[in-house]
């Protein structure tokens, strides 16, 4: 998992405005439906849950600005969120003692938690959900499309996972081929001459995807961080309303959506 910097997440609230517009572009959907859709939730379950977002201090620490990035996409999808005053356990401590669901971020795992149901989410699997629901509305509907999935991890097999179940065929592409052992999907291990209509581009790798992997029409939906197209494909796709990309924002909002599933327990 790549670490987040300062400068991935700054001026959050406006960015989020214009990820909203972007998405509606390519999505014809907004954030917040696109977020529903990945948790399978709709307006009438929606609830606005009382959520504390706790800086955790261990390992590398604290990333400027994280917990209030945090913080600001969960107002924005209507959770009543605040960062939390105390860190760590403490912090956990405080927000289970007052019945809200809490936000925590270490080095390696991301992860939210209602403990009113039980309900807890991770990012990872959070964002693979996402991007694939965000994929899914852009193609119109993905049942008995072809997608590429670069990247085996837990976003792009959580990816996978989500649209295999809406009927894609899934090409599931990674360089380490231990990643794909067993895999229930089509694998490769090197992209060759085919060409895709519709990508998941979720690894860590900067360069993974070229035109000459890509149709006239293609629509890469890219959790990837840092995204991994080349940066003039990336501006033309982009301008295209045929690339879906943010750093934190969709997997984030996603984890709070799982946290109103029906009870755990
Ligand atoms: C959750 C992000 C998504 C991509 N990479 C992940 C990352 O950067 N993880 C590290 C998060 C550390 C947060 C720090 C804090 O400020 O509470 N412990």
């Amino acid at each position: 998992m790549t670490r987040l910097t300062e400068t991935d997440i700054i001026d959050v609230v406006d960015y989020l405005k214009k990820l909203d517009d972007e998405l509606k572009t390519a999505c014809n959907a907004s954030f917040k439906n696109i977020v529903m859709r990945a948790s399978g939730i709709d307006e009438t379950s929606f609830k606005s849950l009382k959520t504390s977002v706790v800086p955790i201090t261990s390992g590398l620490g604290i990333i400027g600005g994280f917990s209030h990035a945090v913080c600001e996409i969960l107002k924005y999808i209507g959770a009543d969120a605040y960062v939390c005053d105390s860190t760590d356990v403490d912090g956990i401590y405080n927000s289970i003692k007052e019945g809200h669901c809490f936000f925590s971020a270490d080095d390696n795992r991301f992860t939210a938690y209602n403990p009113l149901n039980g309900r807890i989410s991770d990012n990872g699997d959070a964002t693979g959900r996402g991007f694939a629901a965000a994929l899914e509305l852009a193609a119109n509907g993905i049942k008995d499309k072809t997608v590429l999935v670069a990247g085996a991890g837990p976003v792009g097999i959580s990816a996978a996972k989500y649209l295999h179940k809406a009927g894609a065929e899934i090409i599931l592409f990674d360089i380490d081929k231990e990643k794909l052992q067993n895999s229930e999907y089509r694998t490769c291990t090197s992209l060759g001459d085919e060409k895709y209509s519709y990508v998941i581009e979720a690894t860590t790798s900067s360069k993974v995807i070229t035109e000459k992997n890509l149709t006239d029409t293609a629509v890469v939906s890219a959790p990837g961080m840092p995204l991994g197209l080349e940066k003039k494909l990336a501006q033309r796709l982009k301008s295209e309303g045929r690339l879906i990309h943010n750093p934190l924002e969709l997997g984030t909002a996603v984890m709070y959506t799982d946290l109103l599933l029906k009870q755990e327990f």
